[in-house]
């Protein structure tokens, strides 16, 4: 057999491999990043920082089953100086990408000052789509809120940034989101969050299974896989060309990953699959990938990315 190249780039920066964690997975403590870091995965993305520690809500806050998770954790991360300091002790190892979220407009321009000062570039996802934090909204379903953000941000900053969205359901929600997004010089879009307000029942407690806002939460995993599909799709042709897709959800197999790259994503993050398999899943994943790519005979995913065919 022989190895496919997995490799791709990521805002300018180059992987040695397409796959990599979805920020809040694995991804939060020191010795968490430090497993991702030894991993072979193409690189690792910090959990959401925030200008200040946060603890997040109230436990359980997480749980699993067969097809999916469902999570509300509440953004609890160590702050943006521990990520900071975690990227500038980690040299070149791998690359080390932030993921950045705010509760209010002066906390982002805070965040992105102290990005500024930096003496290194820093490639952050701007997480536009928390959907559990208690009392706030979701910031990418307000589509004014989002221009004015983008506004803000980039009439000062300057180092490469994405968002991370979350998903939409409708084709004029596409559209007009894509045509927001195309006025700023973004290096790349990431879809899906996990969507939102979702309710997992346990039939035999007749019970909700996590304690925040009365057990609704974000879904990930499996069933969420053919929205993830589709937001990255829809993108991926409504968006300018130097946007980068990035695909995120329902990964758990190197078949999901390939179909995300067939919808066009550069490279594909995994969430629920990382929390149940720990980070040797990354491994397999590359493993699955190449035998799709070698039995197909692609040598490397941009002779397919993006080629998904319509009937007729
Ligand atoms: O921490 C969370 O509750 C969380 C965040 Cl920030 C996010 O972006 N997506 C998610 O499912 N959970």
């Amino acid at each position: 057999m022989t190895q496919a190249d997995l490799s791709t780039h990521w805002a300018g920066v180059s992987l040695s491999s397409c796959i990599v964690n979805a920020s809040g997975a694995w991804c939060s403590t020191f010795a968490e990043l430090m497993d991702l870091t030894e991993s072979t995965s193409g690189a690792v993305l910090t959990k959401s920082a925030t200008l200040y520690p946060r603890k997040g809500n109230l436990e359980p806050r997480y749980f699993q089953w067969t097809y999916g998770s469902i999570n509300s954790m509440g953004l609890p991360n160590l702050g943006i100086d521990f990520y900071l300091d975690f990227i500038r002790s980690q040299g070149a190892k791998k690359p080390i990408f932030l993921s950045l979220a705010a509760m209010n407009p002066e906390e982002l321009s805070k965040l992105l000052q102290r990005l500024r000062k930096l003496d290194f570039p820093v490639v952050t996802e701007l997480n536009l789509s928390c959907p559990n934090l208690i009392g706030k909204p979701q910031l990418a379903y307000d589509f004014s809120c989002v221009e004015e953000i983008l506004k803000k941000v980039f009439d000062f900053y300057e180092f490469p940034l994405g968002v991370k969205l979350p998903p939409y359901f409708d084709t004029i929600h596409f559209e007009e989101m894509a045509e927001l997004l195309n006025c700023f010089p973004l290096k790349f879009v990431t879809c899906i969050n996990s969507p939102g307000n979702a309710l997992f029942v346990d039939p035999q407690t007749e019970s909700v299974v996590i304690k925040p806002k009365e057990g609704f939460g974000g879904i990930g995993g499996p069933c969420i896989k053919p929205i993830a599909l589709a937001n990255v799709n829809k993108f991926f042709k409504l968006l300018k060309s130097d946007i980068q897709l990035i695909g995120c959800g329902g990964v758990s197999s190197g078949q999901d990953i390939f179909e995300h790259i067939l919808c066009g994503a550069s490279l594909v993050q995994v969430g629920t699959q990382l929390m149940k398999e720990g980070p040797g899943v990354f491994e397999r994943l590359q493993e699955e990938l190449c035998v799709i790519l070698d039995r197909k005979s692609y040598t490397s995913i941009e002779e397919f990315r993006g080629k998904l065919k319509s009937l007729g």
